[in-house]
């Protein structure tokens, strides 16, 4: 029998929650190790010099250490609902939203949610310009039911868990926007049986030793 695919994840990371969300819906099968970012485990730093979660080693001992290119995999090896769609007849575009969603706007996200850890950061600004971003997805939901278009896809779970921080770092602040697309297909999908099973809570591998059939 051949070695497990290993999954190292944190369960709040959004770029692990993304992965988890695309090996869950592929159905591919992976051992999850959770990791406390403050005390990364050896194998894991053996596994990834750059240390930082999802990172996927499959069986074969190939390391897949970036976010995105975890769902392309797991979803190239099995996608039943389609979630690869939009890119496949849009590509140019999913790549551009991906670009500006991992770099623009989580620029602006780090500097509202997380503004002590800067210097010299105003958080109102930065605030600012994440919500004009959320403001065009509002927009686009308005016409069309998913970011992905017809039916949610990689877009979707690719962005919504960086639109539930940035709710998070001031859920009055958020909800009094006028963004009720958003809004509701932000609740829609943390209400949803599949966001709620990738976040199901596991004791941290380097203490017990512990992983998890996911
Ligand atoms: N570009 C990477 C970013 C992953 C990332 O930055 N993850 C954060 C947690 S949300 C991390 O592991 N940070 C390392 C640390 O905090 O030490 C990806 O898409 O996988």
């Amino acid at each position: 029998m051949s070695n497990p695919a290993i999954l190292w994840s944190f369960r709040r990371c959004p770029y692990a929650m993304r992965a988890r969300l695309a090996i869950k819906a592929s159905g591919f099968s992976v051992r999850l190790r959770e990791i406390v970012l403050r005390d990364k485990p050896a194998p894991f730093l053996a596994a990834s010099v750059k240390g930082t979660v999802p990172v996927l080693v499959l069986p074969e001992g190939r390391v897949i250490d970036e976010s995105l290119d975890v769902m392309f995999h797991v979803l190239g090896v099995n996608d039943p609902q389609g979630w690869l769609d939009i890119y496949h007849t849009d590509t140019s575009f999913v790549e551009a939203e991906l670009d500006v969603l991992d770099h623009q706007f989580k620029h602006h996200l780090d500097r509202y949610k997380y503004a002590t850890r800067y210097d010299d950061v105003d958080e109102t600004e930065h605030r600012t310009k994440g919500a004009a971003f959320l403001a065009k997805w509002n927009d686009r939901l308005q016409n069309q039911p998913a970011l992905s278009g017809d039916r949610i896809g990689l877009l979707d779970f690719a962005t919504l868990p960086f639109i539930r921080q940035f709710r998070i770092a001031d859920p009055t602040w958020f909800d009094a926007q006028d963004w009720p697309h958003l809004q509701a297909h932000l609740h829609q999908f943390l209400d949803s049986p599949l966001f709620l099973s990738v976040m199901e809570k596991y004791k941290p591998w380097a203490e017990t030793g512990d992983e998890y059939a996911f």
